[in-house]
């Protein structure tokens, strides 16, 4: 006799849509949240500046059109506590508060073949056995903070930008070190040099940032917007990126450099990442035409930046345009025009180390009152990682991922019956609106779920060929793009010892959807139901 029929493990977009999807298919359901509060990725990352890079319109769920039409979005970008009030209303909304467990972490799972059951074990001690164990835990959930040595004798305080103090933290007047230039260091670096006394900005690779252009949602717009919702959403989940956009259809190389100009200027006057690496067919898979979308970036950097010096040196090179996530900010490169604003080159003068008063780098010290990190994340396997899972036989998954995570179609992996992970290593997920792959993946789990119950079965499991074939395709996939070819968090380079492997897939959504749908259609096919295959 199992407790339940799921345990979810996090309570962000993932787990949130998870319980209610899972309930309302007549499951029992439990999911345990670490935080003292729901919305995962919007709930710890709550640093100043904290924005989402994909418009509001699109970063939100689709289940329900009651709720589409009921909330407004304030803004283009979606700020981090709008999100969070987005995301409380839609577990108020759907009551979903009795099925959620603050405060409790998910230690351990671990299969037991014999009761065909996950025990589940939490930070408040006690465990639950469950049929299936779906984890909601997030890409990009477990922090990084690099080993710096001598960082736990400095003597002011340092922050990660995804444990913010949730009262805030105030830099009047001080001298702040930052570390880190992605997505986050470029959104949290000019809040802060709005009020330090200086900000040392610690760089290491430069990265490319396209404006927002972030303006307030007009009430007009959103009418006109929602009068037309269903449509859009379904044009969205058959898009290549979860969010539709509209390309010439042609390679850059083909093009007159003046049209090119002419389209490149508008899009960076409109703001955002997708239309801009959308704009042609070939600008991630050909090293030639990428070089000209870096060279107008970078074309704009050198405009916005007063001094040569600096904006020389915050012109990405050595990788591709896409192959990092491309950041947006709308201030992030004019902020180095402010006085109290230094870069400081770490990648030709590494840190050497952390003193109590600042940072020692091999050619200068920096005197610092502060330090923070927004040095990202073990991304795509760190969550997991931090549970001690054992499937059959009690293998645990990080002995199984030894060389590098797989699992078919990134939602489930062979080893580990009645295991299912929202987005996880293989599936589009962080190369999407994935928001849309979310509600993709869990409506998948919980249809097979009821699939099983209905056949009577009670395991699942992929078959390791299934698995490896997925795997090969999602790699095969990824070599004829640019997408591998920089150390990035997207091949875990940003974590030292982590295999170096291109885990998502970017085949597209629309064409994942339909691969999805396929294998359930045909009875779940590469899956082994009740350990046959
Ligand atoms: P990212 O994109 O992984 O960026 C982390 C930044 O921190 C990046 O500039 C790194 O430089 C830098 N970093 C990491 N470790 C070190 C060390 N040891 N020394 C110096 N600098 C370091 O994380 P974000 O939080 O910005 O964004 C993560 C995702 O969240 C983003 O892609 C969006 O999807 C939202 P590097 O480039 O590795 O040289």
């Amino acid at each position: 006799m199992v407790d339940l029929d799921v345990v979810v493990v996090g309570a962000g977009f993932s787990g949130i849509y998870a319980v209610h999807a899972f309930r309302s298919a007549g499951l029992t359901v439990k999911a345990f949240e670490a935080g003292d509060g729901i919305g995962g990725t919007w709930f710890w990352n709550s640093y100043p500046g904290a924005r989402c890079d994909v418009e509001s319109k699109d970063y939100s769920y689709s289940f329900s059109p009651a709720l589409e039409q009921e909330w407004s979005w304030s803004e283009r970008y979606p700020a981090q506590p709008e999100i969070l009030r987005y995301l409380n209303h839609v577990a108020d909304k759907f009551d979903l508060w009795p099925l959620i467990q603050l405060n409790t972490r998910v230690t351990g799972a671990s299969w037991d073949a014999d009761a065909a059951a996950w025990t589940v074990t939490t930070s408040d001690g006690a465990s639950v056995t469950a049929r299936y164990f779906v984890s909601a835990a997030g890409c990009l959930s477990e922090f990084n903070v690099p080993n710096l040595p001598g960082l736990d004798s400095f003597e002011g305080p340092w922050y990660h930008t995804s444990r913010w103090p949730k009262e805030g933290v105030d830099f009047t007047g001080k001298r702040v070190g930052l570390v880190g230039t992605g997505s986050t260091g470029i959104q949290v670096a000019p809040e802060i040099a709005a009020v330090a006394d200086h900000l040392y900005v610690f760089q290491r690779t430069a990265n490319f940032a396209v404006p927002n252009r972030n303006r307030p949602w007009l009430e007009s717009e959103e009418t006109e917007f929602k009068s037309r919702y269903r449509e859009y959403r379904e044009e969205a989940r058959q898009s290549f990126l979860g969010v539709p956009v509209t390309g010439t259809g042609r390679p850059v190389l083909a093009e007159p450099p003046e049209d090119v100009q002419r389209l490149f200027t508008q899009r960076w006057q409109a703001g955002g990442g997708m239309p801009f690496l959308g704009a042609y067919t070939d600008l991630l898979v050909s090293q030639e035409a990428n070089d000209v979308v870096a060279e107008f970036m970078r074309d704009r950097i050198r405009e916005t930046v007063d001094d040569p010096e600096v904006a020389e040196l915050l012109c990405p090179r050595g990788y591709p345009v896409g192959a990092k996530r491309l950041c947006q900010s709308d201030d992030y490169y004019a902020m180095y025009n402010r006085p109290n604003v230094s870069l400081v080159d770490i990648r030709s003068a590494p840190i050497e180390s952390v003193y109590p008063g600042g940072v020692k780098t091999t050619t200068d010290s920096y005197d610092l009152d502060a330090l923070v990190f927004a040095t990202g994340f073990d991304a795509l396997t760190g969550a997991l990682f931090a549970m001690d899972i054992r499937g059959a036989g009690g293998v645990p998954l990080r002995t199984a991922w030894e060389t590098g995570a797989s699992a078919y179609l990134g939602v489930s992996t062979a080893g580990f019956p009645n295991l299912f992970m929202i987005t996880g290593p293989g599936s589009p997920a962080v190369f999407s609106n994935v928001v849309l792959s979310i509600e993709q993946h869990v409506e998948w789990v919980r249809d097979c779920i009821v699939w099983l119950r209905a056949q009577g079965r009670t395991t699942i499991e992929p078959t390791s060929a299934a698995q490896d074939e997925w795997m090969a395709h999602v790699s095969d996939v990824a070599n004829a793009t640019l997408f591998p070819k920089a150390d990035s968090w997207y091949v875990g380079a940003n974590i030292p010892g982590k295999p170096r492997v291109f885990t998502s897939y970017v085949g597209g959504c629309g064409p994942y959807r339909a691969k999805c749908d396929e294998v359930a259609a045909a009875g779940y096919a590469g899956f082994a139901l009740d350990g046959l295959t």
